[in-house]
């Protein structure tokens, strides 16, 4: 049993606090508005919850200090605008060993910061669990079966959130891409605006399905291009949540999309539904993310087009559908030898050998050395394929900030010499391991002991971390500098190729 107060009195934060309080833990309900929390205590019924009665088990809260006082969870449910001013209230009295639950779903305009990092900009010894999925108030209030992702970077905490969260109709999986979770909850909402905007142009299912497709897409393009796990997408709090928000009654975003698509103004749409309509918020980042990372977001675009800047619905919507068609997926090439290499190990472990192990390991490799052999050889030593993931001469120039002797190309050309390596693929972000080591199936991840703990996270990918000892003496610095002052000792003397000897008799 826990104590647990949710802050936010909305629909969302209502019906878990009832869910919460039916599951056995003491309950308290706290928001900004006094008249509101009045009224919720008097009447035990809430306004867009007209079916369901609020426990009187549930005590309700005025004074946000009072209300999170001796609590070991606090849950946010509030509008994504007034996050940062609640974290702040609460950062005021927040207790370290207390554990913040955000189900808020958006993306901070300016800062472009998610909910959970938002929260954590204001109570910085704290570490947000996102809950996120597909969540219908509405079905959870009436305890029909319901899954939801608790999210976190620190699996523990996750794992902490689900016991609490979990009950008899409420289904809690965790995920540690929380980035990932967090992007899919803001931008499923302008999804679901656009296919609410396409059913009151009168359009049909077959568009649904395909905004709903490509919507999908977008989206995952921008977490790809943001760090985020690719799978994460496909997932409960990605494919999940944009199904049941693009094609239900309940959902706000799709009835304000409605009645946009029919003509209304999209204030008055928003007025006329009377509640937050969060896909609206979530524009604004959802743009400033797309012209930040480079990110080509068509739905996305159309639907700011007409909510931001007047553009006429039935305009947007011929100019989307008259976009120029390409190609759906490309699977990238990855190379002919990893594909026959994966399929040679799926038969041998169909026939009860053992599945091949791959390997992979990251480095620059400049002016290559026997030390980066050395460690190339060892780390063959541990599988049967190994992947070198070699830095780009951007990657190097703006994050290493290493000028490199060869260009990407011809170090890439070098490693690939080497008979321990079996592929070579770019480095391009610090944030590119978690994603590869599921895109290239690895087992084990090596580097040399000069980086021993900086990957330690990649575990939680369910990789094998090795730290090899690297080769002491040898370094690319200390080739150059060698180098450098071996020519500036014999500058008189140096030789050209005119003065070398060439013939052996004299
Ligand atoms: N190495 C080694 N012994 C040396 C020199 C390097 O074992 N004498 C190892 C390093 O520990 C590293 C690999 O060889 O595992 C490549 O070394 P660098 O090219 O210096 O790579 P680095 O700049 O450390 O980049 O995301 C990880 C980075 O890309 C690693």
């Amino acid at each position: 049993m826990h104590n647990i107060v949710v802050l936010g009195a909305g629909t969302w934060g209502i019906a878990l606090a009832r869910l919460l309080s039916v599951s056995g833990n003491k309950v308290t309900v706290w928001s900004a508005i006094p008249e509101e929390i009045a009224l919720l205590d008097k009447e035990r019924v809430h306004k867009n919850l007209p079916f369901m009665v609020i426990p009187d088990e549930i005590s309700f809260q005025k004074d946000l200090r009072s209300a999170c006082l001796d609590k070991d969870v606090i849950l946010l449910a509030v509008p994504s605008v007034f996050v940062r001013e609640t974290a702040k209230m609460l950062s005021e009295f927040y207790q370290d060993s207390q554990l913040i639950i955000n189900v808020s779903k958006g993306i901070e305009t300016d800062s472009l910061l998610t909910m959970s990092e938002v929260i954590e900009s204001e109570i910085p010894q704290t570490q947000v669990v996102a809950l996120s999925g597909p969540t219908h108030a509405e079905e959870v209030a009436r305890d029909m079966p319901t899954t939801i992702v608790a999210a976190c970077s620190d699996l523990a905490l996750a794992e902490k959130t689900q016991k609490v969260m979990s009950n008899p109709v409420l289904r809690v999986f965790t995920n540690t891409d929380i980035k990932g979770v967090e992007l899919c909850a803001a931008l499923k909402n302008i999804i679901a605006l656009a296919t609410g905007i396409s059913a009151g142009l009168g359009y049909g299912d077959n568009i649904k399905a395909a905004i709903i497709t490509r919507g999908l897409a977008e989206i995952k393009k921008l977490g790809e291009a943001v760090g985020c796990l690719s799978e994460t997408f496909s997932g409960l709090a990605g494919m999940g949540d944009l199904i049941v928000t693009a094609t239900s009654k309940h959902s706000r975003n799709n009835r304000c999309g409605y009645l946009i698509g029919q003509g209304y103004a999209p204030q008055d749409a928003v007025n006329q539904i009377g509640m937050v309509v969060e896909g609206i918020n979530a524009l604004p980042a959802a743009i400033a993310l797309a012209n930040k990372y480079h990110v080509e977001l068509p739905i996305i675009r159309a639907v700011d087009s007409v909510i931001n800047h007047g553009v006429d619905v039935k305009q947007a919507a011929s100019d989307l559908l008259g976009k120029e068609v390409t190609i759906e997926l490309q699977k990238p090439v990855v190379d002919i030898s990893f594909e026959m290499a994966v399929m040679k190990s799926a038969a041998r472990y169909e026939d009860g050998g053992q599945s091949m192990k791959r390997v992979i390991t990251y480095g620059t490799f400049d002016l290559l050395h026997y030390g980066h052999i050395n460690l190339l050889r060892r780390a063959k030593a541990l599988g049967d394929y190994l992947i070198v993931v070699i830095s780009s001469d951007e990657f190097n120039w703006n994050e290493k900030h290493k000028k490199c002797y060869f260009s990407y190309e011809q170090r890439k050309a070098l490693v690939e010499a080497v008979r321990y390596v079996d592929l070579v693929i770019p480095e391009e972000s610090w944030d590119q391991k978690r994603r590869d080591m599921h895109e290239y199936h690895i087992d084990t991840f090596v580097m040399g002991d000069d980086w021993k703990g900086k990957f330690d996270f990649l575990k939680e990918e369910g990789v094998e971390v090795v730290y090899l000892p690297r080769t002491p003496e040898i370094s690319t610095s200390k080739m150059k500098k060698d180098l450098y002052d071996a020519n500036a000792v014999d500058g008189e003397s140096k030789t050209s190729h005119d003065d070398i000897n060439t013939d052996p008799t004299k």
